[in-house]
């Protein structure tokens, strides 16, 4: 059989909404696109982990501390079932892992940022899992079988985050000057990295076509970044915070909010690991990964002697 009717065959199955699974022939191509994006996803969960990390200790109270703590918890989590996924697909986790402390491998550019405030424990919840449930709800309709179904579980907790960010927010909201200037603050220096979170504009993104066409990705960059940008002006006002872009407004004609320029610039220099916190984060994963790597032995270590206790009570009975 050609390969371009396999290709045509393939195209059929996503164009009828069918589920494509670990065993089932893919292109190349989806391969190593599904490989990028989860693997990438996956990082992005992992070092996602730290700019909040940086709070767990300076918690303001109690309850507070402990929901930060679930909450980097289900990150870590979503980073294993998304390495999960991606090492359905042929990949190892080694190998993903290797590509993240080599550079090779990108994540998301909003975790390069500093977590100077408390304010910022609310913001990241808001602004940051808002626009991250927002691209990874359609993610539970992609097209690939073992992301669609661990996406379902992950934005389930994602909505629990954001609801928990905007609880921070609405307390800091009620607060003193103080309080409510931390949290105005917060917002401004936030604002600008989570819309670049949906990445670049439709015109410039290499890989969008192609992943709509095989239903990898439901929405477009740009139509997630102005779903966000609608929502979010609503529950600003409900923050009684403003939301930095002097161009925002109502657009009665296209029925969305118009907003200002995004600097280009400054995302492409953060991804290409040039923003303010990506050698921290960078050497923050590998001083962890090594530091863990008797974890890992001990792991090994005694799978096989379990394994080999196994052998023996067979050969015994
Ligand atoms: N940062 O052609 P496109 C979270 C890269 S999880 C860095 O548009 P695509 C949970 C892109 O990789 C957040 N790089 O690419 C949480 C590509 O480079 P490549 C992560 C970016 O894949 C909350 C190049 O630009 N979420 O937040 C970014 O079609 C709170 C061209 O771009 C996901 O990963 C960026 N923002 O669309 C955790 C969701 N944007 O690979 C802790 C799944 C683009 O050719 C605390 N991913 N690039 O070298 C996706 O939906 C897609 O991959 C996009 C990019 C939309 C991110």
């Amino acid at each position: 059989m050609k390969t371009e009717s396999l290709e045509q065959r393939f195209q059929d199955r996503i164009d009828r909404e069918e589920r494509i699974e670990p065993k089932d022939w893919m292109p190349e191509k989806y391969r190593k696109t599904l490989i990028r994006q989860i693997s990438q996803h996956a990082h992005s969960e992992i070092v996602g982990m730290l700019p909040e990390g940086n709070w767990i200790t300076r918690a303001p109270s109690l309850r507070r501390k402990a929901a930060l703590l679930a909450k980097v918890q289900d990150e870590a989590g979503h980073g294993l079932y998304l390495y999960a996924a991606a090492e359905t697909l042929g990949i190892s986790r080694d190998e993903m892992i290797e590509q993240l402390h080599d550079g090779t491998a990108k994540y998301s550019n909003i975790f390069n940022y500093p977590t100077l405030t408390w304010a910022d424990m609310g913001t990241i919840g808001w602004l940051v899992d808002g626009a991250a449930i927002m691209n990874q709800v359609p993610l539970c309709r992609c097209s690939y079988g073992p992301y669609a179904r661990a996406m379902v579980r992950v934005c389930k907790e994602e909505s629990f985050h954001q609801r928990q960010g905007f609880e921070i927010l609405l307390t800091l909201s009620r607060g003193n000057r103080e309080q409510r200037e931390m949290l105005q603050e917060s917002v401004n220096r936030w604002w600008w990295p989570s819309m670049m979170m949906f990445g670049p504009n439709d015109a410039d993104s290499p890989h969008s076509q192609q992943s709509m066409a095989w239903k990898i990705k439901r929405f477009s960059n740009d139509e997630l970044r102005q779903k966000f940008v609608d929502v979010c002006v609503e529950q600003a006002k409900i923050l009684n915070v403003t939301i930095p872009d002097r161009d925002l407004k109502w657009n009665e004609e296209r029925g969305h909010y118009d907003f200002g320029k995004i600097d280009w610039d400054e995302f492409w220099r953060v991804v290409k690991g040039d923003g303010p916190c990506n050698r921290q984060r960078l050497k923050a994963r590998i001083d962890a990964h090594e530091n863990g790597a008797w974890v890992r032995d001990a792991a090994m270590a005694f799978a096989k002697k379990q394994s080999e206790r196994k052998q023996a009570q067979k050969i015994a009975s």
